[in-house]
């Protein structure tokens, strides 16, 4: 099976769970009492999951521009990346597919520091994530501006390997996994809603997974 093929039967693969609805338990689970998330199992293991395309993007080519309705738009190399302050955070990784894996150690920069450096303007509500394979995904302001979301360079203490999105990707664990940016290449902020890859194609466009928001 060629590029184009597995990417096109893993489109249509997802859609039709989305159509059909697959996985919903229709029960609605508490963040902080609930752990697990309904109708999602622990997974020891990281599965890898994206459009068969994994980007190589060296170290030295990498950067980062944040812009659109913010008061400084940066453009970041690896190098000025690693520059700002850095910051250990451990969450839980809750894949719409249903597996769910707990306590990932990431590091790098948080949110809320990305959020302090460009200062939306008031206007700008919601963020579109951009990256190098093409992938984009929706989040609104408020759901990155949390204390666990964060741009990843390192998991588990090493360089975030390249089939997880390495040099940098984002991780935003309030919400299903498909919102976390693999190969982050730009993020946009933009005052209204501008839904990305999955959620163009029946995916919900919020994700939470607490409240089952798969499709939608
Ligand atoms: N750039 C990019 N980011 C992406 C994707 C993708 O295809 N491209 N897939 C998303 C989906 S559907 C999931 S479940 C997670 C998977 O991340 P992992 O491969 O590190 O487990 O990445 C998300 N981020
Ligand atoms: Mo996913």
């Amino acid at each position: 099976m060629d590029k184009d093929e597995f990417r096109r039967k893993l489109i249509d693969s997802k859609q039709r769970w989305a159509a059909e609805g697959r996985l919903l338990t229709g029960t609605v689970a508490k963040r902080g009492r609930d752990r697990l998330p309904p109708g999602q199992h622990v997974v020891k293991n990281w599965p890898v999951l994206d459009l068969g395309v994994q980007p190589k993007v060296e170290p030295w080519e990498w950067n980062l521009t944040i812009d659109g309705l913010v008061g400084r738009a940066v453009t970041w190399t690896l190098q000025d990346f690693l520059a700002q302050p850095q910051v250990q955070s451990t969450s839980d990784i809750h894949c719409v597919t249903a597996w769910s894996r707990y306590d990932n150690r990431w590091e790098g920069v948080a949110a809320k520091h990305v959020l302090a450096v460009v200062a939306p303007l008031p206007k700008a509500r919601h963020l579109v994530c951009h990256s190098h394979d093409g992938y984009t995904t929706n989040l609104k302001l408020s759901d990155f501006d949390d204390d666990d979301a964060l741009l990843a360079y390192k998991w588990d203490g090493q360089k975030l390997p390249r089939e997880h999105g390495g040099p940098v990707r984002a991780v935003v664990p309030k919400l299903y996994f498909w919102k976390s940016a693999k190969w982050l290449k730009r993020i946009e902020f933009v005052a209204g809603d501008k839904p990305g890859f999955w959620e163009e194609r029946g995916y919900h466009n919020d994700g939470d997974p607490w409240q089952e928001q798969r499709y939608g």
